[in-house]
């Protein structure tokens, strides 16, 4: 399908799908994804989404990129090449530069009103398009948790003029590379599975991410301090292809729906509770962990998205309507 856009490849690879229900032996839902497979999201399909679905679907999880590069899942999916990923607003801003709204620090407060937000009429019009235009399906919201600042420098970081000239590893899009710049560092971006050989050599000063990921890649091994800044509550969405979908019958494409948003609770409520329990692992193993001036942090950080081009994107009134949620 060379040469063809994502809209014409959609469709393209539609015109090819079944058009009755395909039987139970020969759903194959291959899921493709940057977590690991320690990672409580991944546990989570495993565990609970695999075994509902498994009387018509064969689950299949391929973890830490093992089957496409961080941030290509999307394209699999859109050229039939995928049934399912964890992807981001980020990824999804990548296309759909509205999404940057999720993308912005100090905008969802927590895991409740991240679930709040995915559910609310407003995100309707935003899932359609995904939906028409990439032939993907957001079926729910995960929880990753607060990132936060983790060097592997020790000088205390109170502001973001303290983050002045700190290389930072970012994943590699725009919208994750300007909000390298509102925290005040130098972003650099990079994939995931890079990130721990980076902060080992000194190849980046630093990376952001949840206390759970840090425990899970074992960031903590070469890093010396986690700063609390909580500057994005990040989620993912379960995303699934809208081929696969529409090739189920109406029981079976309610059960995959319930059993994504079973996945997605079994594993925010693991999260939650990792991040409660690890700042004190970290301690142990060394790590100084201590919040900022936050107050600092939220204002510039929120500055720079309201005087960005990403804000212009927005549709217009929803960065209010997610405050009133
Ligand atoms: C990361 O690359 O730092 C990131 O945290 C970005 C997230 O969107 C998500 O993809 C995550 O990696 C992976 O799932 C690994 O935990």
């Amino acid at each position: 399908m060379m040469g063809l856009n994502i809209k014409q490849m959609v469709t393209a690879t539609a015109l090819t799908a079944l058009t009755t229900a395909a039987s139970a032996a020969d759903i194959k839902l291959r899921m493709a994804a940057t977590a690991s497979a320690t990672d409580q999201r991944s546990v989570a399909m495993t565990e609970v989404f695999a075994p509902a679905v498994a009387d018509f679907a064969q689950f299949e999880g391929h973890w830490s990129n093992s089957l496409f590069k961080q941030g290509t899942e999307l394209e699999a999916i859109a050229r039939g090449n995928l049934e399912m990923t964890i992807t981001s607003a980020q990824e999804l801003a990548e296309f759909f530069p509205e999404f940057s709204i999720f993308t912005a620090g100090y905008v969802h407060r927590d895991a409740e009103h991240q679930k709040r937000v995915f559910a609310a009429d407003f995100m309707q019009p935003l899932k359609q398009k995904v939906e028409d235009e990439l032939g993907v399906k957001l079926l729910s919201v995960m929880y990753l948790g607060r990132r936060h600042v983790n060097l592997r420098t020790d000088q205390e970081v109170k502001t973001p003029a303290d983050l002045t000239g700190v290389n930072l590893r970012m994943p590699g899009s725009d919208a994750w590379q300007f909000l390298g710049k509102a925290l005040g560092a130098n972003p650099t971006p990079m994939a995931f599975s890079e990130v721990y050989t980076a902060l080992q050599t000194g190849a980046v000063d630093g990376q952001d991410n949840p206390i759970p990921t840090v425990k899970d890649a074992k960031f903590y091994e070469v890093t010396k301090q986690i700063i609390l800044t909580s500057h994005l509550v990040d989620l993912n969405y379960i995303a699934l292809s809208k081929k696969a979908f529409d090739a189920m019958t109406p029981e079976q494409q309610a059960a995959v729906q319930k059993a994504a948003d079973d996945a997605a609770e079994s594993a925010r409520q693991k999260q939650l509770k990792m991040e409660d329990e690890l700042a004190s692992f970290m301690r142990d193993q060394g790590l100084k962990v201590y919040e900022p001036n936050l107050a600092a942090f939220q204002k510039t950080v929120q500055d720079a998205y309201l005087n960005s081009d990403f804000s212009k994107t927005w549709v217009p009134g929803m960065i209010d309507q997610i405050n009133g949620l």
